[in-house]
């Protein structure tokens, strides 16, 4: 039984050229979130009564899933929840909005002043994460806008908060082309933020 597969990117692994190289897209979905996936199945393999339940629902209630696999469902299951997310929160180079309109926007400006103040607390908040981790802007349960970061392959879900978009600060998302210069992959990964997609989480 292999329930989960590795999505298939709806771009080309060069379509964020110059800002994030295509052989980092290619490495970064191809293998790495592909093992996630594989350790995914692997997990579900031996505690066949948890394995028909929706990933979400697993990760919103760690304390549900069997002691046994509970790691693996945080570490891999949160693996390819955030990656599945990660994708698609980003367009091709020229496809994408500057910034967020409509409500998204409107709610980015009333949290942190302007779309400015926000970019710059979710950059300052990626360079300064120590480890490897994400970055995510989440709405919480009562409907607020906030900046987070979460270690490792930690889902927002599972602290009962809603990604609306994450950065990827794991060394594996921007060493080949940047080295030990995150900032510089901080600042190139904003040409590439898909607003739409950010916007539909934000009203789901
Ligand atoms: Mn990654």
């Amino acid at each position: 039984m292999a329930k989960y597969e590795l999505p298939k990117l709806p771009y080309a692994y060069d379509a964020f050229e110059p800002f994030i190289d295509a052989r980092t897209m290619e490495i970064h979905h191809s293998k790495h979130h592909a093992t996630y996936v594989a350790k995914l199945n692997e997990a579900l393999l031996k505690e066949p009564s948890v394995a028909e339940k929706p990933l979400e629902e697993l990760l919103s209630n760690l304390s549900l899933v069997p002691e046994s696999i509970r790691k693996a469902i945080q570490n891999h299951g949160g693996g390819h929840f955030n990656h599945s997310m990660f994708w698609k929160i980003m367009g091709p180079v020229g496809s994408v909005s500057k910034e967020p309109s409509s409500s998204l926007g409107d709610a980015i400006k009333s949290t942190f002043g302007d779309f400015g103040k926000f970019k710059e607390t979710f950059s300052n908040s990626a360079a300064t994460l120590f480890g490897s981790g994400w970055t995510w802007l989440i709405k919480d349960q009562s409907g607020k806008l906030k900046v987070i970061t979460t270690q490792n392959q930690d889902a927002p879900l599972s602290q009962g908060l809603k990604p609306i978009m994450g950065l990827d600060i794991w060394e594996h998302a921007y060493y080949l082309k940047y080295q030990n210069r995150r900032m510089e992959y901080i600042e190139a990964w904003w040409n590439v933020v898909n607003w739409a997609e950010a916007e539909k989480n934000f009203g789901a």
